[in-house]
């Protein structure tokens, strides 16, 4: 009875994933709609789009005209650049706050297995706690796991809750860009602080230069990828293992008809561990074979799922745009998801298809949707009742499976600890080093690709074409997010894929036996790629800042302020990032100057914007050069 309407769609413009165009058909013919027939039914507010328009008084709303930016002033006299610069800091403080809200609800359950509150999780990563302690100089040698681990907790929620003083990971900065932030007064103090302030300086009437604004969503973007997702990422590894590399599958080809079929998305590691565990319990295995399953098939889809898939291998089965796609195979007995990037429209969806879809985190209910709370202090309680509710649903399936037969397999699973390790130990050393590679010229430089899709892209098209650019010409590219598994199902994960890369990378990967892609887990492991590049400056030869990188980052089909706060923090620890789909500023504005040529002359990263793949991936590729040449490595 929710189904409504839509307009008919073109799947194949949609996007490129074959299981979720056959998908989009199936739901098309059952009348049930996503959130590519709403997008083609919603037209984008060409004002909004550009960020010209200001709603944080109750004198306007005002609209100023993106094409005659300087023609307008809001009714406070507000002018576009305040206006834009407002709006920019609003999102990096919303994108900061889900990164540091999840990093601090990993702290949390850090602090209750430390002091044995929590028997659901334990430090299974000893090497790992002692290495992140002594990172942030607590002393280790002759000391107990618990005592390690309570010094580790104290530390790391300065991260969070801070009034002064420098966060903990500041400690892994190189030393001229830590100056280069502290002489520019953005060196954060603590993410609820910074978040706070941003919110603070962007009510009406407070802060209305966009330069200085502009510092403070650098200030609070840097707390969240040096603080809130640094902390969710080690956390992660010391609580659940550091990814190792693995054979895992990508793709809707990895439901099982003939098996009780369970999908965890969204983002926080805790609710999808503790769902491993429950679904090869031997007493809810006998549960399901009664129900005449041959056993409990689990997923993943999103964040969540890019992390299990390279911490464990658990399957994956699409990223965000198919997230209702995937439920039109009729074959998903359960969905259950936790916070962030989880569309209204899979309650709806869920309906039309009979699957259980259940909410667990107090902070992320859907009206309508069902609600069984995830306690990590007794995991079994949430865990075993969706499957049990799963269990039941595939007793009586009410509609037809129909399973896209595509599987795609990859090797996943890398971490920094890893690849220094596969490097031969360090960056540098004699066997294939990363640096050495650089500078010799092999590997023409490093880009991350990253980040969501988009219905107003054609999903997973830019991902794929701008990643096969730049491995063509020799950049080897590291992933996080729905980009790696837009990647793992075009099969550039798999180190035969090599030879779509240029000689100089392909005969790298060939030696170490690496894809020229590599898949590093989820939104918040994008603090990988930034440990990653303070290593390859401690290791030396490539400069003594992240600004001298011949590195480059980019999210093509971005959907989330998540995204813009990530941007943010690469930028201004000095990474050139290229964004595409839209960028909130008017091109000639003076924020936009900012954002696009002034912070890059101030000694950070820079912005830029492009929407199709090879101009993305020369920009990228054109600002390698540009470093390369300015460390005299040219070639
Ligand atoms: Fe308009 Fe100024 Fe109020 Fe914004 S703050 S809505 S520009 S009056
Ligand atoms: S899940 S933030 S759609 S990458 Fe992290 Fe994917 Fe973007 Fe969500």
């Amino acid at each position: 009875s929710e189904v409504k309407k839509s307009k008919p769609l073109d799947p194949k413009a949609a996007t490129t994933c074959e299981s979720t165009i056959q998908m989009l058909r199936r739901a098309a013919a059952d009348g049930a709609e996503t959130a590519f027939n709403r997008a083609a039914e919603m037209k984008p507010c060409p004002i909004g789009a550009e960020s010209s328009c200001c709603k944080h008084c109750f004198m306007g709303p005002c609209r100023l005209n993106p094409r005659d930016p300087y023609s307008r002033v809001g009714v406070c006299g507000a002018t576009i650049d305040t206006i834009a610069a407002r709006n920019f800091s609003r999102m990096v403080a919303s994108g900061g706050a889900a990164h540091t809200d999840h990093g601090m609800g990993m702290l949390d359950v850090f602090r209750e297995v430390v002091r044995g509150n929590i028997k659901g999780y334990k430090i299974k990563n000893e090497k790992k706690l002692f290495e992140v302690a002594k990172s942030i100089d607590i002393k280790v040698d002759g000391r107990s796991v618990k005592d390690v681990a309570t010094d580790l907790y104290t530390e790391l929620e300065r991260t969070y809750t801070q009034v002064e003083g420098e966060i903990p990971f500041m400690k892994r900065v190189p030393p001229k860009t830590l100056e280069l932030w502290r002489k520019a007064g953005i060196v954060p103090r603590g993410a609820m602080r910074e978040i706070m302030e941003i919110m603070h300086r962007s009510h009406m009437g407070v802060d209305q230069d966009y330069e200085n604004i502009v510092k403070q969503c650098s200030r609070t973007a840097l707390a969240d990828g040096w603080g809130g997702s640094m902390v969710a990422t080690e956390l992660g590894d010391i609580m659940f293992g550091s990814p190792e590399p693995k054979k895992a599958g990508v793709n809707m080809g990895f439901l099982k008809e003939d098996q009780v079929n369970i999908i965890v998305h969204g983002h926080e590691p805790l609710l999808f561990e503790a769902m491993i565990v429950a679904s090869s319990d031997p007493e809810n295995l006998k549960k399901a074979e009664a129900a005449g399953a041959k056993g409990i098939n689990l997923l993943g889809m999103c964040c969540s799922g890019a992390e299990v898939l390279g911490r464990h291998g658990v399957p994956h089965a699409g990223n965000f745009l198919s997230t209702e796609p995937v439920l039109a195979t009729g074959a998903v007995d359960a969905m259950a998801v936790d916070v962030q990037c989880i569309m209204t429209g899979l309650n709806t969806m869920s309906k039309c298809y009979g699957t259980r879809f259940f909410t667990t985190n107090r902070k992320a209910m859907i009206e309508g949707a069902e609600h069984v709370e995830f306690d990590e202090h007794d995991t079994e309680k949430c865990t075993n009742q969706i499957i049990d509710m799963a269990i039941e649903r595939f007793r009586n399936r009410p509609v037809q499976v129909e399973i896209p037969q595509r599987q795609d397999w990859g090797i996943h699973g890398f971490s920094m600890e890893y690849i220094s390790y596969m490097l031969g130990g360090t960056f540098r050393s004699s066997y294939v080093p990363l640096n050495d590679n650089i500078i010799n010229g092999r590997i023409r430089g490093v880009a991350g690709v990253v980040g969501c899709t988009n219905p107003r892209v054609k999903q997973d098209y830019i991902h794929v074409e701008l990643v096969k650019e730049l491995i063509k010409n020799n950049v080897l590219v590291v992933q996080t997010g729905c980009s790696q598994i837009a990647l793992a199902k075009a099969g550039l994960m798999k180190p035969d894929a090599a030879v779509l890369a240029g000689d100089g990378l392909q005969e790298v990967c060939e030696t170490v036996g690496m894809p020229p892609v590599i898949s590093l887990g989820s939104c918040v492991d994008n603090s990988r790629i930034l440990t990653a590049c303070a290593e390859m400056v401690r290791t030396g030869g490539l400069g003594d800042k992240l600004s001298d990188l011949p590195v480059a980052g980019c999210a093509p089909e971005y959907m989330s302020e998540k995204a813009i706060c990530i941007g943010q923090y690469f930028v201004a620890s000095g990474v050139y990032t290229v964004f595409g789909v839209t960028f909130p500023s008017v091109e000639g504005t003076k924020f936009h100057k900012l954002l696009f040529e002034g912070l890059e002359e101030q000694g950070f990263g820079k912005w830029g914007f492009a929407t199709d793949p090879y101009d993305i991936a020369h920009l990228m590729i054109e600002h390698i050069d540009k470093k390369r040449a300015a460390l005299g490595i040219k070639g």
